[in-house]
């Protein structure tokens, strides 16, 4: 049998079945987030739908999303996906809710068996880069719940560039071209983590095997490529490592009202380019210099508080043009420039002293 490591290499992907247990390693998140849900949920209800609040209690998880959804505009989704939001026009940090960096996102993102597997495939200095999002992939009648939610005060979800990709239908891409280009060489991992089962008929990803080797490349893709997908049906707990170069995207959510909810989480060697060089990871694994992981969560979570102010205070950095235009130059300038201004936990958590 091949071992992980050859997997990942030949095919760009592995799935590792039962990695987590459900109960003890994922449900802690699973209730802190649904928490966390509920509470941005009911801010924006009150805010422009209080009627939502009625029955609130007995709705699904997938109608509640859905009226949160609608309440906010999509705009809630900028609150639990800053790192793709905060380049869309109607971006808002709103110091009044909640962070989303909750400590069961973080300790998830650093529990051992997940950086056991990449240690055995990008090395042992592994760094949690900031590009981690969250895909809930609704029902074709809890999307159109959204849409008639958001109606009712006259909105709707156009301004909101990911909102597809995040809750209906994720396209073919590889995930290489949304970095800024000086880290399309870096070795980035992206550990796909489902909370609830994919099957095709709610959104379980697609991959092309193989895809990851014929260099960076934007979609369409060709035919006799996109005919060779494999979807991958999985359950909680198992989790499948991407290439960042492997082509993939998801089957579209046909169920009735199931929904299908994953984190994806990235990795690469510590010190490589992590194509948001301008937000902050941290070090979740260092065999050679142990004391240099963060290990508190509490830190992380002030260093995107810290970052998201300083961004919505100061713009992003002016070479950047969008995170997949930027051109080489600029995104070495500004990798550079965030090095020197953040070069380890401390800087990002003075970042706004730094401003005044
Ligand atoms: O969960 C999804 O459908 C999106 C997944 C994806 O594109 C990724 O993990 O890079
Ligand atoms: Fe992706």
């Amino acid at each position: 049998m091949a071992s992980i490591q050859e997997t990942y290499q030949e095919d760009g992907y592995v799935v590792v079945r039962g990695l987590f247990d459900p109960k003890e390693d994922l449900q802690p998140l699973n209730d802190a987030y649904t928490r966390l849900l509920d509470a941005l949920a009911q801010v924006y209800l009150l805010e422009s739908y209080p009627e939502g609040l009625e029955n609130f209690d007995s709705m699904s998880l997938q109608e509640r999303f859905a009226y949160m959804l609608g309440a906010s505009a999509g705009t809630a989704l900028h609150h639990l996906d800053p790192v793709l939001n905060v380049f869309v026009d109607t971006y808002r940090w709103r110091k009044d809710l909640p962070v989303t960096q909750i400590p069961e996102m973080f300790d998830l993102m650093r529990h051992e068996k997940i950086l056991d597997v990449l240690e055995q495939l990008i090395g042992s200095e592994i760094f949690a880069s900031p590009v981690w999002h969250i895909n809930m992939k609704l029902a074709p009648q809890h999307l159109k719940l959204a849409d008639e939610v958001a109606a009712s005060s006259s909105r709707d979800m156009s301004d909101e560039t990911f909102y597809t990709f995040q809750v209906g239908k994720t396209g073919w891409h590889m995930d290489a071209i949304t970095g800024m280009p000086d880290s399309r060489e870096s070795q980035i991992a992206n550990a796909w983590i489902p909370m609830t089962h994919a099957r095709k008929e709610n959104g379980c990803l697609l991959v092309i095997p193989g895809s990851h080797k014929g260099g960076v490349r934007k979609a369409p893709f060709p035919d006799e490529m996109v005919d060779r997908a494999v979807p991958l049906i999985m359950d909680p707990g198992d989790v499948v490592i991407l290439d960042n170069k492997l082509v993939h995207g998801a089957t579209q959510n046909t169920s009735e009202a199931d929904y299908r909810w994953a984190f994806n989480f990235r990795y690469l060697p510590t010190g490589q380019p992590s194509g948001r060089t301008f937000l902050p990871g941290f070090v979740a694994r260092s065999r050679s210099a142990p004391e240099t992981e963060l290990r508190n969560p509490f830190l992380w979570g002030m260093m995107w508080y810290r970052v998201l102010e300083y961004i919505s205070e100061n713009g992003l950095p002016e070479q950047f043009s969008g995170p997949s235009t930027t051109s080489l130059e600029a995104a070495v300038e500004i990798t550079r420039e965030w090095e020197e201004k953040a070069p380890d936990v401390n800087g990002w958590l003075q970042l706004e002293e730094s401003v005044a």
